[in-house]
């Protein structure tokens, strides 16, 4: 009896110690997820740049289509926006090195019954994202020195040109909501878009007329089936103007997955 005693005392005590711990950032207490932060999980080294660019990496290619997160440039909308997630909290005075300890928990024991899949990073890549996310969730500003050139800027690449019938606009390697080109052009007729995908977000791409940027506004012309790791292809007819090409995956399009195409 006694012993059965102690099983009971010992959750209690230490009910009684997390108290007043951030648990409220993740709106639940996972017991896993406190281990962890009582743990303490070391330190975040500011100066670190390696370990964080490799961070900011991995966060846009495993994270950031689901995950806003401004420093990232991400606008992913699957899952909270990590940094009004955390802002509250580090306003009250969460020390960083806790939110660290947090997102780690929350990548190796996220909601069973949620839509973020378990262990999308392991090892050093684990401990790099959720120093990234740590040090700049909730954090003004921009990221400066190498870690602002660590991901390449969404859609800023060369214009797409159409040749032979045939328009190839890639969807962003990194996993970015995001063509690489937000430009293209093509002759009028009847033409082929591909969109190679070699990320594994899950994207399309359609065509609409006008110039209707984030939100949808004219005709649509067709769509691709959507795809990962492969290449999708709808067959349009174009005629001279301006049109649309956009991503139908939801919040896609309004996180800047789209681009004019002009046809002359
Ligand atoms: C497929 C979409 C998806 C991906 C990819 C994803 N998450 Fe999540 N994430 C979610 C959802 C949905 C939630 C809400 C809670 C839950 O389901 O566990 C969440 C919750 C979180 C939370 C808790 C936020 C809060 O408000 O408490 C953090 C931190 C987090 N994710 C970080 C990450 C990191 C870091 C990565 C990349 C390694 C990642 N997520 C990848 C969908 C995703
Ligand atoms: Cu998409």
């Amino acid at each position: 009896m006694s012993s059965q005693g102690e099983v009971h005392e010992s959750p209690r005590q230490a009910g009684r110690a997390r108290r007043g711990l951030p648990c409220r950032v993740l709106g639940a207490c996972a017991p896993a997820l406190l281990a962890l932060v009582l743990a303490g999980c070391g330190t975040v080294k500011g100066g670190d740049d390696v370990n964080l660019i490799a961070g900011k990496k991995a966060f846009v290619s495993k994270c950031g289509s689901c995950h806003a997160l401004a420093r990232a440039g991400t606008k992913g909308i699957v899952g909270p926006n990590l940094d009004e997630a955390f802002r509250g909290s580090i306003e009250e005075g969460l020390q960083r090195n806790t939110v660290r300890g947090v997102v780690e928990g929350q990548i190796q024991f996220p909601n069973p019954e949620g839509a973020m899949p378990k262990d999308l990073v392991k090892g050093s890549t684990l401990r790099d994202v959720a120093a990234y996310v740590a040090k700049f969730a909730a954090r003004p500003g921009k990221d400066t020195g190498l870690l602002a050139s660590a991901v390449e800027a969404p859609g800023a690449g060369k214009p797409a040109v159409e040749k032979g019938g045939k328009l190839s606009i890639s969807a962003s390697p990194s996993g970015q909501l995001a063509y690489v080109t937000n430009k293209a052009t093509a002759t009028a007729g009847a033409a082929t878009v591909e969109m190679p995908n070699i990320s594994g977000v899950s994207h399309n791409i359609a065509i609409e007329t006008g110039e209707g940027g984030a939100s949808a506004k004219g005709a649509k012309l067709g769509a691709s089936e959507f795809t990962t790791k492969s290449t999708a292809t709808v067959h349009v007819t174009l005629k001279p103007g301006t049109y649309t090409f956009f991503c139908e995956a939801p919040g896609h399009r309004q996180a800047g997955m789209f681009g004019t195409l002009t046809v002359k």
